[in-house]
């Protein structure tokens, strides 16, 4: 039934489950592949560079119009410009990795490699390898196998610079998760939610009770809650790195990496800082800017999402840090606060009245066994854009 996934490094198919945890294949770099593969005629592979304005305006149509939809068809994520800049430019970014299909000069195909170095399950698995995301290819020529034509170009492309590895996620299930995690929502605007369909009203719910229900102060509550400075780059780098070693997977972060990932890009990233004593910074929180554009509505185009990135608590408790961060959000306009049910996330998502949405988000290694076959969603410590 998975007639390119088969084919493909992963386990749990092809009785590849009685390998040992490690790598499935070992590469060999002599025998990767010089030229690209073959596409049909008419279409091209095409290097797109985020910087050029042309170019960046035609990835961001390609995928505003064909990327991600929620179940029913009724949302579609739309990552502005400066996002995929942010998202697809960080610091060691390959030229090759921002990988387009043209027809007629037209975009029609995408998919993204980033560098990362992961830690799997325990420290001693360091592993260099690429995070992929925006697979997408355009509606009017779905279904004619042009995914796998991407994934096994760019997955070539990675093979060339000696990595063999790669994390990805997806709302689909395809062989083979190593974690299925759920997305929850905290209502900051109800009467939009319920407008645009995102929400809907119980039986005995109006909704003056809803917006009642889910009011929040107009201030911040932590002393010392700033937006993170140059300045802080050194000590969120150490909060970061050490709060994550408590997770089955993790990224290792660079200062330079935290300065691109977590510096307030306004629209962008959200990142704040409590400073206690004077410079000395004990916690943060940080949260994403994708808005989705409302598919069939007369009133609004656009839900205004805020995303749960990373927070670290070592001093404010972490239901009163992330409550901060629901007002923040909703006082730079959003309707709706999201998060995963990874990490501490448990710890605030009941008592910060956050509901389970009809969404999953699927982990995934590739070429890669764990020790034990699944990771629980608190034992993940990384989030994708
Ligand atoms: S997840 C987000 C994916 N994008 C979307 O959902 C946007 C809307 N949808 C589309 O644009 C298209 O439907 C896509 C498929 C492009 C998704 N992950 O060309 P086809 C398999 C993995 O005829 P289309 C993200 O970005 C499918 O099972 N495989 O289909 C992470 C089937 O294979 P098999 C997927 O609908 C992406 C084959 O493709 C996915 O026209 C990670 C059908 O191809 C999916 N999300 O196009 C990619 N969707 O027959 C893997 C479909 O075997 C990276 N398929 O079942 C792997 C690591 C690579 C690097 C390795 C380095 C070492
Ligand atoms: O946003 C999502 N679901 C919402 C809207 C559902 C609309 C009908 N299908 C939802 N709402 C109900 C909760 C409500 C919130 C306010 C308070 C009261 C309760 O459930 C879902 C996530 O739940 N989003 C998606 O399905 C989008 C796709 C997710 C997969 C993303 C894959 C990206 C991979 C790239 O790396």
């Amino acid at each position: 039934p998975h007639q390119f996934w088969q084919t493909q490094p992963m386990p749990n198919i092809n009785e590849m489950d009685k390998l040992k945890p490690g790598p499935i294949q070992l590469g060999v770099l002599a025998e990767v592949r010089k030229d690209p593969f073959n596409l049909i005629e008419k279409y091209e592979w095409f290097n797109v560079d985020l910087r050029n304005e042309e170019q960046a305006q035609q990835v961001y149509t390609l995928l505003k119009e064909n990327y991600v939809e929620d179940d029913d068809n009724m949302f579609r994520f739309d990552y502005s410009i400066e996002f995929l800049r942010w998202a697809l430019l960080p610091p060691g970014q390959y030229a090759d990795w921002l990988v387009g299909v043209r027809v007629n000069q037209k975009l029609v195909g995408f998919i993204s490699g980033i560098p990362v170095t992961l830690f799997i399950e325990n420290q001693q698995n360091k592993v260099k390898m690429t995070e992929i995301n925006f697979l997408c290819v355009h509606k009017k020529i779905r279904s004619n196998r042009l995914a796998p034509v991407l994934i096994k170009e760019i997955t070539r492309r990675v093979h060339i610079k000696n990595m063999w590895q790669a994390v990805y996620t997806a709302g689909i299930v395809v062989p083979t998760p190593i974690s299925q995690t759920r997305y929850y929502h905290r209502s900051l605007n109800a009467k939009k939610l319920i407008e645009v369909g995102f929400s809907s009203l119980s039986a005995r719910q109006t909704i003056s009770r809803q917006q009642k229900l889910y009011k929040l102060p107009e201030e911040p509550k932590t002393p010392g809650l700033r937006p993170m400075k140059k300045k802080d780059v050194a000590q969120v780098t150490k909060l970061l790195n050490e709060y994550l070693k408590n997770f089955k997977l993790y990224f290792k972060y660079t200062e330079e990496e935290v300065k691109h990932w977590f510096l307030p890009r306004k629209d962008v990233i959200s990142t704040y800082v409590v400073e206690k004593e004077q410079g000395i910074v004990t916690d943060f929180l940080s949260f994403y800017n994708l808005p989705s554009q409302v598919i069939n509505n007369p009133k609004h185009t656009h839900l205004k999402a805020a995303y749960s990135y990373y927070n670290v608590a070592t001093q404010t408790p972490i239901v009163q840090l992330m409550y901060d961060a629901l007002i923040l959000a909703k006082n730079e306009g959003f309707d709706v606060f999201n998060a995963l049910d990874i990490m501490d996330n448990d710890k605030f998502l009941k008592e910060l009245m956050f509901c389970s949405g009809d969404g999953q988000l699927n982990y995934y290694l590739y070429n890669w066994k764990l020790e034990n076959d699944m990771l629980k969603p608190e034992e993940i410590g990384i989030v994708l854009v």
